[in-house]
Formats: structure tokens, C-alpha cells, sequence
């Protein structure tokens, strides 16, 4: 019977591939699959032998029967759609690879949430901006030296009378005078997180960057206020144990101005081969200008402000345990490295 089993499969594969459409196909299937076809008769067959070679012989005969129904559908859908892979439809799928949000976009939702907590609204403004918002009404007129820190990448626009060039906005400042234009009554708590661009690339400078600008305007807003600020935002995004400094420094648009550094974290601000003297640099801040308040429709006389601006990428970087070397990496699209974080 063993014999009688592989002819009649050998028998029914050499006529499959002789078949030349479906419907023969389908024949072929009723002559050795049908319930009177070649298959079931030797199956009523398996009866009369004995127990151990009814085992024998029947799994023979299971392997024979899923061989034909496996190259009979598969010659089918060949001749139906040119397909050559027999589709088995209740074969469970692959899953696909599941990413991630890219690190900076993870950095700006945790900015903006810790932030919202204290009552900033996060906003938004022009990428491709006037160069009144970027310079003028910050005090920094055209031909201004000032500027030149900017590196600023100008776009090829009609000059506007009041507005001027546009260009790509070299900073988030230039959401201030639109945030005091949009308000016009204080108080104003505003989180503006931005693309920047500006003309400058090496380890620690990309052309595009991002910042996270506050702005803050109310009666009597002081020094302490910008310190507490400062201060709540560098213990819950880079740790409690962790303290801000400000250092008297120069920007047009504030008075007094700032650089803000954060206490070391491997040193705890001791002095250490990283940081050398216990304090790294964060970004700018200082006490809104009163021609910028003006420029902006608010009466200095009644209000004042602060306003910071500090990279995303620089304070990523800066975060403990991430050790980012350089900042290019972060935009070098190398899945090795994003999927990582
Ligand atoms: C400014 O852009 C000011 N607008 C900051 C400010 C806001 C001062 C409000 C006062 C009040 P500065 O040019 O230093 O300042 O840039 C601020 C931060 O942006 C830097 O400390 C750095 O973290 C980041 N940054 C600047 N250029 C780049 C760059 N090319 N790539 C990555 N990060 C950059």
C-alpha cells in the first residue's frame, strides 16, 4: 500500500505541473482530493491493515493528502494571478518595528510639561520670520555689530518698510514682541520652543538647533522671580540636588543681562576634570528692555519682565547619564545611535 501511496502522489504532482489552468487544477483536486477521489479511497482502505502499520501507512497517507492540498492551491493561484509564494492567509503576521519619538522632540514635550506646571502657555511662532521681530525691535537696528553673534541666514524676500528682510529666525526671541503684540494685558507667561538657524556648525553647533524662550511680564516681576525660575526648572529637569548661577553678561533686548550656569553634576559645583570650576554654561537671560516692552505695545512704567533663551540640544546634552559628545548625532538620521533613547 506504501507503493500505491507514492505513485498516486508522484502520479498527481507530474499531472499539476502538466495542468495548464485552474479549472483542470480543480479537476486534479476532485480526482485525488474529492470524497471519491484517489486519496479517500485508499483512507477507507487503511481498515484492513494492522495496528501498527495502520499507523504507518495512515501517517504516510496525512503527509501525501497535506502535499497535495499545499501544490494544488499553489499551482492555483499561480494560474489565477501569476502569483509564484502560495498565500496562506492564516499564517500570523510579522510585526512591525515600533520607533520612538526622535530625543529632541521627547526634551520639548518634558520642557513644555514642567513649565505648564508653573502657568507658562506654550507658543508658537514663525520659523521664517520679519527682521523686526529677529532684530529691530529688540533693539538691534540693521548694520548693528550686535547681530553679527546671530549668524543669521536671510532669505531672498521683498523688503517690507516697517518689517524689512525676512529671515530664518536666528533666536526664539523673536516670539517676545509677537507674544506682547498677541496679549497686549499683562501678565504674560509664555514658553515659546522654536527651531532656530544659524550659520555655524561643529560639535556643539548645528545649524538647526532648537530653544526654549521664556517670557514673563507682569507688575513687579524681578531678579528673584527669573532666579526662582531658573532654579524650578534646573531641579526637576536635571535633578533636585542641582542649583543655577547667574554671571552679569551682554544682550541688546535685556538689562541687566545673564549667562546662567548650572552646578556641575559629577562635582556638585567643587571643580572637576569636566567642568573645571564646578559650573556649566546654559544660555542667556536677563530683565526685559523697556524700549523692548515699548516696541511691544506694554507701558514700562507699569510692568516689568524676564525673559531666558536656551538651547534644547545643549541642555539634552547636559542631562546625567546621557553623555552626549557631540551635537551633529543628534541629526545624523543613524538608527544606531536614536535607538538608543
Ligand atoms: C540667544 O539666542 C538669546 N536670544 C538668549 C536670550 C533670550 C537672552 C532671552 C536674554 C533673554 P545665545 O546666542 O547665547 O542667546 O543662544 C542661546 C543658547 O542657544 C546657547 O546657549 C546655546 O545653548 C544655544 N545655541 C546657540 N547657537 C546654537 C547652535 N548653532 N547649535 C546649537 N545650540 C545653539
Amino acid at each position: 500500500m506504501r507503493e500505491e501511496i507514492q505513485n498516486i502522489r508522484n502520479e498527481a504532482l507530474a499531472q499539476l505541473i502538466e495542468a495548464k489552468t485552474a479549472d483542470e487544477v480543480e479537476r486534479l483536486r476532485i480526482i485525488y482530493l474529492g470524497r471519491n477521489g484517489k486519496v479517500n479511497k485508499l483512507t477507507k482502505k487503511l481498515k484492513s491493515l494492522k495496528t501498527q502499520e495502520k499507523k504507518e501507512v495512515g501517517s504516510l497517507l496525512n503527509d501525501t493528502k497535506d502535499t497535495l492540498i499545499f501544490q494544488i492551491g499553489k499551482r492555483k493561484n499561480q494560474l489565477k494571478y501569476g502569483v509564484r509564494q502560495w498565500f496562506d492567509p492564516t499564517i500570523p503576521g510579522k510585526k512591525p518595528v515600533i520607533g520612538h519619538l526622535h530625543l529632541i522632540t521627547q526634551a520639548i514635550e518634558e520642557i513644555s510639561s514642567i513649565f505648564e506646571k508653573i502657568g507658562f502657555t506654550r507658543v508658537r511662532y514663525p520659523e521664517v520670520e520679519w527682521d523686526y521681530y529677529a532684530f529691530e525691535s529688540l533693539n538691534m537696528p540693521k548694520d548693528h555689530p550686535a547681530r553679527d553673534v546671530w549668524e543669521t541666514f536671510f532669505v531672498d524676500s521683498k523688503k517690507d518698510k516697517k518689517y524689512g528682510q525676512m529671515v530664518l529666525t536666528p533666536h526664539t526671541s523673536s516670539g517676545q514682541i509677537r507674544e506682547m503684540e498677541r496679549i497686549k494685558n499683562p501678565p504674560i507667561r509664555m514658553i515659546n520652543i522654536a527651531k532656530c538657524f544659524r550659520r555655524e556648525l561643529d560639535a556643539s553647533h548645528t545649524p538647526m538647533f532648537h530653544q526654549f524662550e521664556g517670557l514673563v511680564i507682569d507688575k513687579d516681576i524681578s531678579i528673584a522671580h527669573l532666579k526662582g525660575t531658573l532654579d524650578y526648572f534646573a531641579k526637576n529637569y536635571f535633578g533636585p540636588e542641582r542649583k543655577t548661577r547667574l554671571r552679569p553678561f551682554h544682550f541688546q533686548f535685556t538689562e541687566p543681562s545673564f549667562e546662567v550656569d548650572i552646578s556641575c553634576g559629577i562635582c556638585k559645583a567643587k571643580g572637576c576634570k569636566v567642568c573645571k570650576e564646578g559650573w556649566l554654561e546654559l544660555g542667556g537671560a536677563g530683565m526685559v528692555y523697556p524700549s523692548v516692552l515699548k516696541n511691544g505695545g506694554i507701558d514700562p512704567q507699569k510692568y516689568t519682565g524676564f525673559a531666558f533663551g536656551w538651547g534644547v540640544e545643549r541642555v539634552v546634552m547636559m542631562k546625567p547619564g546621557l553623555n552626549i559628545p557631540d551635537l551633529r548625532l543628534l541629526y545624523s538620521s543613524d538608527l544606531r545611535f536614536l535607538r538608543q533613547f
